[in-house]
């Protein structure tokens, strides 16, 4: 029942079940896999698809012999086991040249390699089947904000994404970009913070339709916001592109834990509403195992993030069919007809209209709403006795 399939669209990205539990205090646990070895696991827990930054796949130093030969092999591991890639990414943080940023770095050579890297990277990401294209820009941001005015930081940003969008218009690329933000780490601060913010610089770019979102719940969280909301703004503005599912603790440094392990109540709300909506992208988890796994660990990370988003997609099902829950929706949620005639659009008439319009303040303040009811039905489903 809970089998994840195909149509989930579920995926990893090479760096998450690759991971080899390197943290700023300890050395790696884990032996590090080969891209077809993780492609070979991932198949074997039943995923959808992989995602790969350019190095994941292929190492910055690899000869043009040895990028073919990665790509040959990893292009195989695919037809091996039917998986896909729906996305891909560039690194644009690890390499020291990028300790002071990429897109937005005070240097021009630095930017301009990073729009070498990103262009190679994106042109490596077609070739294998990728429609979506993350930017994440870890490293754009500071530590401290004498090092540039943060204006310079988004202009050039802008100019970055300009200049990309048209690179793929260029190349006739089917290729959407996604922009993921994070509100710090590895920077002490990064530059457009939230979601929010990145919708905000969106409808300044010159494609904005070629342009969407990314949102992972752990960044949301580490910035004690909501993620669901994040998340349905982006949606109500038609740029959900993408989605990065992990969990967190509000306020902590970045856990990346598997989805659903610390918030089930916000996972379920989250789950529930991209199956309500019919989101149709991919089911990205961007989260790793504990640093106490093996591999064996690995799969049991990567078979629970798939299997408790099923286990809530249906327990939102049990959520929409309960007759309780439905009858306190449809009261909560019901209209008044007599209102009709003054909400909506703006005209003089209705405020007018309006502005003489008598209200019992007092009553309409008095009634009590039943949401304790509602929310104690919904933790009685996820609590399995519902
Ligand atoms: C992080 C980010 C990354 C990005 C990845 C894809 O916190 O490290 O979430 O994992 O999602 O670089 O662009
Ligand atoms: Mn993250
Ligand atoms: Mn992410």
């Amino acid at each position: 029942m809970y089998e994840p399939k195909p149509e989930h669209r579920f995926t990893f990205g090479l760096w998450t079940v690759g991971n080899v539990g390197r943290d700023p205090f300890g050395l790696p646990v884990r032996e590090a896999l080969s891209p077809v070895q993780i492609v070979h696991l991932l198949a074997e827990v039943g995923a959808y698809g992989v995602n790969f930054h350019d190095n994941d796949l292929v190492p910055i130093d690899a000869t043009p012999a040895e990028r073919d030969r990665i790509v040959r092999d990893f292009k195989q591991a695919l037809k091996d086991t039917g998986l896909v890639v729906p996305m891909a990414t560039t690194n644009l943080f690890s390499d020291p040249i990028f300790k002071d940023g990429a897109f937005t770095s005070n240097d021009p050579k630095v930017r301009a390699y990073a729009l070498q890297k990103t262009m190679r990277a994106i042109d490596l990401g077609v070739e294998l089947g990728a429609k979506v294209y993350v930017f994440w820009g870890g490293r754009e941001g500071t530590e401290t904000d004498a090092c540039r005015n943060p204006v310079d930081a988004i202009k050039r940003m802008r100019e970055a994404i300009n200049f990309l969008c048209e690179y793929v218009i260029d190349q006739r690329y089917d290729l959407k970009f996604a922009l993921e933000a994070k509100p710090n780490e590895p920077r002490a601060d990064i530059y457009n913070a939230t979601t929010g913010h990145m919708l905000a610089f969106i409808a300044t770019l010159d494609h904005p339709e070629m342009v969407g979102v990314n949102p992972e719940v752990a960044h949301e969280h580490m910035a004690g916001l909501n993620f669901l909301h994040s998340v349905a703004q982006a949606w109500e503005a038609g740029k959900l592109f993408h989605i990065d599912l992990n969990d967190q603790y509000a306020g902590r440094y970045d856990q990346d834990f598997r989805f659903g392990s610390r918030d089930i109540k916000a996972a379920f709300f989250l789950v529930k509403f991209l199956e309500d909506v019919g989101y149709p992208g991919s089911r990205h988890f961007d989260a790793h195992a504990y640093r106490t796994e093996d591999y064996e660990g690995v799969k049991d990370f990567a078979r629970g993030c798939m299997r408790t988003y099923l286990i809530l997609k249906e327990k939102a099902e049990r959520w929409n069919a309960d007759p309780e829950i439905q009858g306190l929706l449809a009261e909560i949620h019901q209209d008044d007809p007599s209102l009709q005639p003054y909400l909506g659009t703006y005209t003089a008439v209705k405020a007018a209209a309006l502005k003489d319009m008598p209200f019992d303040r007092i009553a309409l303040g008095k009634r009590g709403l039943h949401y304790e009811r509602l929310d104690q039905l919904t933790v009685e489903i996820l609590l399995g006795v519902r």
